[in-house]
């Protein structure tokens, strides 16, 4: 069984698809361990995104994530990592295959909906950035 790292990002959180988005994973019978909305702080956005620091677009992203609250998910199911971005569809939306959140919901790369960790060891590091000790049901 693996634990996974979602997030529903502010543009999501802001037209209203958190129902929808929380429905489809339901749907899919992954387990919710962690839900909470929230603000994302500077320092946590910077962490997070760490790997992109030197890319052109790190100052506007941060922006982006930090402008409105977010829907932090732990999601815990037999292959939920790959199976969770397999969901949510390509990076850019006008690649995503149709029946993906990304084909359904957004329309550019930058405000993409949705947010999962790519490896065992990104979930367990976002996992741990974004909810704290106890947190999480067991
Ligand atoms: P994913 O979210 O599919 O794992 P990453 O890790 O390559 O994609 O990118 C993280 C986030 O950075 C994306 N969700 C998107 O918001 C933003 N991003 C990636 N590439 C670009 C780009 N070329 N222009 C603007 N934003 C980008």
């Amino acid at each position: 069984m693996e634990r996974t790292f979602a997030m529903i990002k502010p543009d999501g959180v802001r037209r209203g698809l958190t129902p929808q988005i929380l429905a489809r994973i339901q749907n899919k019978g992954y387990r919710i361990v962690g839900l909470k909305q929230m603000m994302i702080s500077r320092e946590t956005a910077e962490a997070h995104y760490g790997e992109h620091r030197e890319r052109p677009f790190f100052g506007e992203l941060v922006d982006f994530i930090t402008g409105g609250p977010v829907v932090a998910i732990a999601l815990e199911g037999e292959n939920v990592i790959s199976g969770w971005r397999a969901m949510m569809g390509a990076t850019n939306p006008a690649n995503a295959a149709p029946g993906t959140i990304r084909a359904d919901f957004a329309t550019t790369t930058g405000e993409n909906v949705t947010h999962g960790s790519d490896s065992p060891e990104s979930a367990e590091r976002e996992l741990g950035l974004f909810f704290g000790e106890g947190e999480l049901l067991k």
